[in-house]
């Protein structure tokens, strides 16, 4: 597929819904469309149909973010690449593709995504029913089942060939780019905030090195490339009602090359804690380390031992440098002005940085303590 750059859309997704709604084939009269799920970067909305039997349709309507994905049409080239490769794999394995695979459903004229006339891209999923989607972890059994998906997930795209796939975004999980960028933003301070957050600036800069951590053993060759997921939050798996199993793993935008560890950290980073992204009242922010080992021993389960000894070893990083990582970018966002991750009230990014520095902290207070789950959970 080739498409022209895209601009940039400043205007909100209400506009142009009707535009949307308009474009795509749903097989029956709309009766409905309202905003769905707890994303930060895309706008979702649920669409109800009304056909002549059956009760009524449901289906996912997303504009793509423009401010996250430059290139929206290489995110929906690599998301037609890897849903059916993996609808054949589950299909091979006597599962059901239609709830274990995303499936993209087309516009009336046959275009996997729609350009409206303000330049917002938009795509449609048939909704999958009868499923959770949950914002922490209620029960360890529920976040192992997402750690076996994600897991799972990694082993399906095993053989994919990672080369055709495009990078989305440029420099995603780079770490030591994300804190230039930071750096960049602390310079620059368009709004002058930086001034009352000098303790979190300074908590990002100590930890220079360890940003560098994945990414060395990257460039040294002991951790390889492999086709992943690169979100891993626990509301990016969508858990069966009835079975409480991950059986679909959605919010593909960001599958790319990458790094195992980064989606097993960003799972930890997300879930294996009591609050939410956040959360003000920092003495509730901890790592709970018995949802750290279930998830753990759930991704390798998942994985069927695709994960290399060294890869098995630096999971402990993973979840570091993720959480990390994550916070530098919640900050740097707070700095610039809140233009990437959608807030609902004022300072909630620089909420979200406190919640995720203090996780850090908290991982590297009881490192030892990770790394002997890990290797409990791996058998060693
Ligand atoms: P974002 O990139 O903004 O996080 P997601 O693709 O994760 O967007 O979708 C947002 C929410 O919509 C999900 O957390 C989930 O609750 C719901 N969702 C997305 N796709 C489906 C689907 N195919 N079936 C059912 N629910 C879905
Ligand atoms: C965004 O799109 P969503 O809400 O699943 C972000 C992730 C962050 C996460 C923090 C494309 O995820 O990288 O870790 O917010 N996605 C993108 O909650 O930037
Ligand atoms: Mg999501």
């Amino acid at each position: 597929m080739t498409k022209e750059f895209i601009p940039a859309v400043t205007a909100s997704a209400e506009q142009s819904l009707h535009e949307a709604l308009a474009a795509f084939d749903f097989g029956a009269p709309v009766v409905g469309a309202a905003r769905y799920g707890h994303g930060h970067v895309n706008d979702t909305f649920c669409v109800h149909t009304q056909p002549p039997e059956d009760g009524c349709g449901c289906f996912i309507l997303q504009r793509i973010s423009a401010a996250a994905f430059k290139r929206p049409d290489q995110v929906m080239a690599n998301i037609i690449g890897v849903t059916e490769y993996l609808g054949k794999k589950i299909e091979a394995a006597g599962g059901d593709r239609s709830r274990e695979a995303l499936k993209v459903l087309r516009t009336r004229d046959g275009q996997i995504s729609y350009t409206d006339s303000l330049g917002g891209v938009w795509r449609v999923f048939p909704f999958i029913r009868d499923v959770r989607c949950y914002q922490s972890a209620e029960t360890p059994e529920l976040f192992a089942a997402s750690g076996r998906a994600f897991g799972r997930f990694q082993r399906l795209l095993d053989g994919y060939p990672a080369g055709t796939l495009y990078e989305t975004i440029p420099h995603f999980h780079d770490t030591e780019d994300r804190l230039a960028k930071l750096k960049a933003a602390v310079a620059a301070d368009p709004l002058g905030r930086a001034g009352h957050c000098g303790a979190e600036i300074s908590f990002a800069l100590e930890r220079e090195k360890d940003c560098s951590v994945a990414l060395d053993a990257q460039r040294r060759g002991v951790l390889p490339l492999r086709v992943t997921h690169n979100d891993t939050k626990l509301n990016n798996v969508l858990i069966d009602k009835t079975s409480g199993r991950g059986i679909c793993v959605i919010d593909l935008d960001t599958v790319m090359p990458g790094l195992s560890i980064n989606d097993f950290g960003d799972s930890i980073r997300f879930g294996a804690n009591h609050c939410a992204e956040d959360e003000t009242d920092l003495s509730r922010v901890s790592v709970d380390l018995e949802l750290f080992a279930r998830y753990t021993s759930a991704f390798l389960e998942g994985a069927g031992g695709i994960l290399t000894p060294a890869e098995i070893e630096y999971l402990p990083w993973g979840a570091r440098l993720m959480t990390l990582e994550c916070g530098i970018r919640f900050l740097t966002d707070y700095l610039e002005g809140d233009v990437y991750f959608r807030t609902s009230r004022p300072g909630q990014n620089l909420d979200r940085t406190r919640t995720q520095f203090k996780l850090v902290a908290d991982m590297e207070d009881r490192w030892e303590e990770l790394a002997a789950a890990v290797r409990a959970a791996a058998g060693r």
